[in-house]
């Protein structure tokens, strides 16, 4: 539960598919506007019942609302607690700024990770589609490091196997690149499906990389140093949907572990 939060963070939390929305408006605070409208709403009418009030500003000027004692009460019925567990109201967290109660709020958000489905956007503008990823990808510094990243060029792949969204390692635009160790069954579970247009293979391992989900299909293979780019008219441009890895080097190499992502 939220005892402080701004309108944006609700909108973020609630309706996550708004962040993307409204690219057509032409500034920030214009989108910004859009897609909390409904949000705004609804505080005004808790204001109104006496259940949320205004708590000052956050260090970016966001205005902050709070729950008041009636609404910590009626929260507390909600989720079934009595009101002795549910703490203070949190009331003067934006004399500070709100510093404090905004970070675990970040947390929280990153725990979340509310995020659009970015396999439903095929078709939409590319400012649609950054905005989306953009909303996809979690905040800086909190929660899993992005499965996936932008960069160019095999530099961009350090001990790992990259599969990358365009030709060529990304050699010319700087696009998506998906780093891993791991096997992955469904690579849907990054937003990679059926986008990987090159791939280079810098770990220790043989890397499969399967056209369909769980392995399945006829799979392009990599040695450990290789790499492809699925330029048109190979077949295999924007079709991996499941990635292998498997024992090469004599070398002891642990796998596994956490996954390396960046
Ligand atoms: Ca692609
Ligand atoms: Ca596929």
């Amino acid at each position: 539960m939220l005892k402080v939060a701004t309108v944006e963070w609700i909108q973020q939390i609630s309706a996550p598919h708004k962040s993307y929305r409204h690219t057509d408006k032409k500034t920030p605070s214009e989108r910004k506007q859009a897609r909390t409208a409904s949000h705004l709403g609804a505080f005004s009418d808790l204001r109104k019942h006496g259940l949320v009030e205004n708590g000052g500003k956050t260090s970016g000027g966001d205005t902050l609302r709070n729950l008041t004692p009636m609404g910590l009460k009626a929260a507390s019925c909600e989720l079934g607690r009595p009101v002795g567990e549910m703490g203070g109201s949190a009331r003067g967290a934006g004399r500070s700024g709100a510093s404090h109660p905004m970070a675990p709020n970040d947390a929280l958000l990153a725990l979340l990770r509310p995020k659009p489905d970015l396999t439903q956007l095929d078709g939409e503008p590319v400012e649609v589609l950054a905005a989306a990823q953009a909303a996809a990808d979690p905040p800086d510094g909190l929660g899993p490091s992005p499965p996936t990243r932008r960069g160019q060029g095999r530099d961009a792949c350090t001990a790992t196997t990259s599969a990358y969204d365009n030709w060529d390692s990304n050699t010319s635009t700087n696009a998506r690149i998906l780093r891993t160790t791991e096997d992955n069954t469904h690579l849907n579970d990054y937003n990679f499906n059926d986008v990987t247009s090159s791939a280079v293979n810098n770990s220790c391992f043989l890397v499969r990389i399967y056209p369909d989900y769980e392995f399945k299909g006829v799979p392009v293979t990599l040695l450990p140093g290789e790499s492809i780019s699925f330029n048109r008219g190979n077949g295999f441009n924007d079709v991996a949907s499941s990635v292998q890895f498997l024992p090469y080097c004599n070398q002891h190499h642990q796998r596994g572990g956490p996954v390396l992502w960046s």
